[in-house]
């Protein structure tokens, strides 16, 4: 039996709400992943142990979201050859800017590839997932092509009042 694909990684119980889009359009997809809170600062070496084993259980991509000084991300991608996706959860204080800034701004040579700030950002992780998992995998690609399919229609669909 394979393990999870995917592992969506959140900085506190609180990040949920948000991660939960990701953990939707997973679900979806029909993609097997984890999800668990660990903190880069709460827990740093929870999130080590996690990183640096996260390969061998053979995960394929690891979403890391936080919010404020959000390093998870960076520190999960620091300690993984695994592409790391990062979600800046929209933060009380500063709606998120300071989330996005400390998740985007990693030093070049780790990349942490940066979504927006909050739902959209978390569903749009899933869904580079996906895409990522679908380049070697051809019943999720045609998934994917599928929910663009849908999409497209909905939008072309859309009926305005007035
Ligand atoms: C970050 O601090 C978490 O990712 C969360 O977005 C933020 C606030 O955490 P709590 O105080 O709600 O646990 O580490």
């Amino acid at each position: 039996m394979p393990g999870p694909a995917v592992g969506i990684i959140m900085g506190s119980a609180s990040d949920w709400d948000t991660m939960k889009e990701a953990h939707k359009i997973l679900e979806e997809f029909g993609v097997e992943h984890e999800y668990r809170v660990l903190s880069a600062h709460r827990a740093p070496a929870a999130v080590t142990e996690y990183a640096s084993g996260a390969e061998g259980r053979g995960l394929k991509v690891i979403i890391g979201a936080a919010g404020g000084a959000a390093h998870l991300a960076g520190v999960l991608a620091a300690q993984t050859l695994l592409p790391v996706l990062g979600v800046p959860i929209e933060s009380q204080s500063l709606k998120g800017m300071d989330s996005l800034l400390s998740t985007v701004q990693m030093p070049g040579g780790i990349p942490v590839g940066t979504l927006a700030i909050g739902k959209a950002g978390a569903k749009n992780a899933a869904l580079l997932a996906v895409a990522i998992l679908a380049t070697s995998n051809p019943d999720l690609r045609d998934k994917l092509s599928a929910y663009r399919e849908v999409q497209t229609k909905a939008v072309l669909a859309a009926k305005l009042e007035g």
